[in-house]
This record gives structure tokens, C-alpha cells and sequence, in this order.
């Protein structure tokens, strides 16, 4: 391994694994570098497909070499659930070599995830739950250069697919990149796997990638990463159809702060609200490390003027409303979280993810924890011990001590195990601290936690 690397991951570690720590929303899932968004709203949750920006390297000329989709998820768009990686090839899709940027939709009780094959083609894989497995129906690109409708066209970048279903019925895909003739739409058959006619050309004024549709009162509005010359801005133009007739309309959003760079986004409807996910660079930013291929994802509300137009996104760091409360009467996942300190996750022996990792002075928050009027008195957690301590604090990491779990030493442990501390009793809302103190030998892994009372009983 050369000696630029080691250093690299010495950095990382000091920085990205232990130190570092940023705000939702202009940063969520911190200790990934994610990219690309597309959105997939599924029984009471909102799903987050991304490039995994973990695959490429630490060197300045990295290049986009992702091989696996990374899909998080949140009920209340603040607090985030790490599904892990959910897609990875050759693993899942023999023929493909790269994953960027996907695209995801339901349908029939199905998902459908759409992939660029780098910038060469375009993939289908589906699966029965959001989380995958991930199979591959037909065994090779759905979308390529060869697809009726892609050329004549001028340096196609034959990737960003992006796919919807009209209220009709029909479903279309939209993709394409680099150049203001490159945007196509290509009608879908109803398996989501096979294309109905040519693609059709759409052009669109400065458009570099990244196109994205959504219907919003019997309009259309195609959104896309404008070029390098036009900053980068994520674009709209609208139309009465969906595969023609778009005009240009305004600006979504500029340039993410901390971004500089490509721009990628979903446009989504949860829980009554409209939301922008995308992503910047704030965390290579603030590690310092070369940023291009290091990317995070954000999230913003969306507002629609009375006029139809979009207003325009202004950047914030921390400007998503919590839409619903997390119950701690039943299992959380450790994995979910709104802010971090130095939490690395992985997969679990016992099926999904947990935390891992955690030193002393490392911390999990999660926001908005409903106790309810009924008060907690045990807080139970499943977990692989190291002799090190969890106190639960409320507010921040230094706010009110309700109670300290001790871990004890289970050195090379292999299975997860059930304890409980006693609590001061806790009602209604809180933002909920677990903070750990001490260090062991082997890493600590916490699985999922949970609180109770004497006569636990949520509200609902
Ligand atoms: O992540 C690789 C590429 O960068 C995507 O396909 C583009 O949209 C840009 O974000």
C-alpha cells in the first residue's frame, strides 16, 4: 500500500471516525460520503438510493468508480435508518461494472431500481422489499447506445435514469447527459423491464445530467443539473406533457454550499410536504481531504408558489421540520440517527445493521423521541458489551443524565445480548443523547434500544 494512502486513512479515521461532527440537514448520514439521490415513498417511509462514494479512493484523481447503491430511510425526515448497502456489482448484475447514480420506483409490489452502468448504459434490478435483495431479470443493460431513439446524439452520457409513473398508468424513463440535446424520455412497458418505442428527444437550455420529473397540479416539471457554464444549478422547465412541450421555467436551487462542483437531485412528496434531496461536499470539505469524489447528502423542503412555479431552494443547515415523533416503547434501530459522533455501521449477524465502533466521547442523537405522558423508567439495548459505559442524556451530549448502562466485558463475544439501566422518568418529547464513556478492547456494537415503563403503553 503506498505510503499516501496510509497516511489518507490514518486522516480519515482521526477525522471522519472520531472528531468529526455536523448538522442535519445540509448533512445527513455523516459518516458516509453518498451522492446521486433518487427517492422512493413506501408505506410511511421515504427511501434514499445513492451512489456509494465510500467505493472511490481517497486520491484527488479518484474518478467515479462506485460499485454499490447505499439506501438509507426516514419515517419523520430527520432521523435517518442505514440500510447498508442494498446493490453491488458484478455481485447482483454480472455484466454491469459500475453503479452511479440510481433511479427507483414501485410498482404492482415491486421495486424497480435503475442504475447507470458508469456513463455507458443503463440497468434494471428488482426487488420485493425497498431494502433488496436486488436480482437482475434480464441479464444485461435495458437502456444502450443501441436502443432505438439514443443517437444520433453528440457525446451521449448514457446514465442518470430517473423513472415515473403517470397517474395514467404509463410509465416513462428519463435519462441522458452532457449536452442540451442529450435529454431523452423512453416510454416503459408495464414489467418496468422492457421499453415501449423509441426514446423520444427532449432539449433543454444549459442541461448537463441528472434529469428528474415530478407532476404537481396536471404539471409536469423536468428538473436537471444545469452545465458548468450555468453554474451547476439544479434547472426546471414544465410542460402539460410528459414528453413534450417543456419550457424553460427558473431556478430549484444554485450551487449547495460546500458543493462546487456536480450537482444531483430528487424531487419528492412526503407526508403532505414537498422535499429536495441532493448532495454537496461539505464533509470532504471540513476533512479536508479532495472533494470531487467525496460526496454527502442533504435535504430541503420544496414549496410550489400559488402560481405553480418552484420557489427557490435557499441552502440551510438545519431547515427540515421533524414530521412525526420516534416511539421508544418499541425496538429503534441503533442505526438510526439524525447526528453523529463517530459512528461507523455495519452488517449484522442477526439480520440488518448496527453501530459499531463507538469510542469514549462518541455520541448518537436522535431527535424528537416521544415518551409520551407515559413515563419511561428501563432503557434496554441489545448489544455486544466492552466494558464501556452509555449514559442517556437529553437536549445535547452534556444535557440531563437520566441513566447510565453499563456494558460489561464480553471479549470476543459473538452474540448480541439484552441489557437494561434504570431511567429517571421521562415524558413527552425529547431529543435523545447515547453517549459512550470508556473505551474496551473490543469494538462496542449496539444493535437496537428500546425504553419502558411500568405499564408501558404508547400513546397510539
Ligand atoms: O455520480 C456520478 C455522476 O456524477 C452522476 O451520474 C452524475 O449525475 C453526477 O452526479
Amino acid at each position: 500500500m503506498r505510503i499516501r494512502s496510509i497516511f489518507n486513512i490514518v486522516l480519515l479515521t482521526f477525522l471522519f471516525g472520531s472528531n468529526l461532527t455536523v448538522l442535519a440537514d445540509e448533512v445527513i448520514v455523516g459518516y458516509r460520503h453518498l451522492a446521486d439521490p433518487a427517492s422512493l415513498v413506501y408505506n410511511g417511509r421515504v427511501y434514499l438510493y445513492a451512489s456509494n462514494d465510500d467505493d472511490n479512493t481517497m486520491e484527488k484523481n479518484s474518478g467515479y468508480i462506485m460499485k454499490s447503491i447505499v439506501c438509507v430511510s426516514s419515517s419523520d425526515m430527520k432521523n435517518w435508518t442505514d440500510h447498508g448497502v442494498v446493490f453491488q456489482v458484478p455481485r447482483d448484475a454480472k455484466w454491469a461494472t459500475k453503479t452511479w447514480a440510481p433511479g427507483i420506483i414501485a410498482r404492482n409490489g415491486k421495486i424497480f431500481m435503475y442504475f447507470g452502468n458508469g456513463d455507458l448504459g443503463i440497468g434494471v434490478v428488482t426487488a420485493t422489499n425497498p431494502i433488496g435483495p436486488f436480482k437482475d431479470p434480464i441479464g444485461k443493460e435495458l437502456i444502450s447506445m443501441q436502443t432505438p431513439g439514443v443517437l444520433p446524439a453528440q457525446n451521449m452520457w448514457l446514465f442518470d435514469p430517473m423513472t415515473f409513473i403517470d397517474d395514467d398508468g404509463q410509465a416513462y424513463m428519463y435519462f441522458g447527459g452532457n449536452g442540451e440535446s442529450n435529454v431523452r424520455v423512453i416510454k416503459l412497458n408495464e414489467d418496468m423491464i422492457s421499453v415501449n418505442g423509441p426514446a423520444i428527444t427532449l432539449t433543454a437550455k444549459s442541461y448537463f445530467e441528472a434529469s428528474w420529473l415530478h407532476k404537481y397540479n396536471g404539471t409536469y416539471y423536468l428538473s436537471y443539473s444545469s452545465n458548468p457554464k450555468a453554474q451547476m444549478r439544479i434547472d426546471y422547465m414544465t410542460s402539460k406533457s410528459p414528453t413534450s412541450g417543456f419550457t424553460y421555467a427558473g431556478v430549484v436551487a444554485g450551487q449547495p454550499a460546500n458543493n462546487n462542483n456536480n450537482n444531483h437531485q430528487a424531487i419528492f412528496e412526503f407526508k403532505g410536504q414537498w422535499y429536495h434531496a441532493f448532495h454537496n461536499r461539505t464533509i470532504a470539505n471540513k476533512l479536508g481531504i479532495p472533494t470531487e469524489f467525496k460526496r454527502n447528502l442533504g435535504i430541503e423542503q420544496l414549496n410550489h408558489n400559488a402560481d405553480g412555479t418552484i420557489k427557490q431552494i435557499v441552502y440551510t443547515t438545519n431547515g427540515v421540520t421533524q414530521v412525526d415523533g420516534i416511539n421508544p416503547y418499541g425496538r429503534v434501530e441503533a442505526e438510526t440517527m439524525s447526528s453523529q459522533k463517530g459512528v461507523k455501521t455495519e452488517v449484522c449477524r442477526n439480520g440488518g445493521m448496527n453501530v459499531t465502533d463507538l469510542k469514549d466521547g462518541n455520541w448518537i442523537k436522535i431527535s424528537g423521541v416521544d415518551f409520551g405522558s407515559h413515563k419511561a423508567k428501563k432503557f434496554t439495548c441489545n448489544l455486544i458489551g466492552n466494558g464501556s459505559s452509555i449514559e442517556l442524556r437529553l437536549g445535547s451530549q452534556t444535557g440531563k443524565l437520566i441513566g447510565t448502562l453499563n456494558t460489561s466485558v464480553t471479549e470476543n463475544e459473538e452474540n448480541f445480548k439484552s441489557t437494561s439501566c434504570n431511567v429517571d422518568e421521562i415524558t413527552e418529547k425529547q431529543d435523545l443523547f447515547l453517549v459512550i464513556k470508556g473505551n474496551g478492547t473490543n469494538p462496542l456494537k449496539i444493535n437496537w434500544w428500546k425504553f419502558s415503563g411500568d405499564k408501558t403503553r404508547h400513546r397510539n
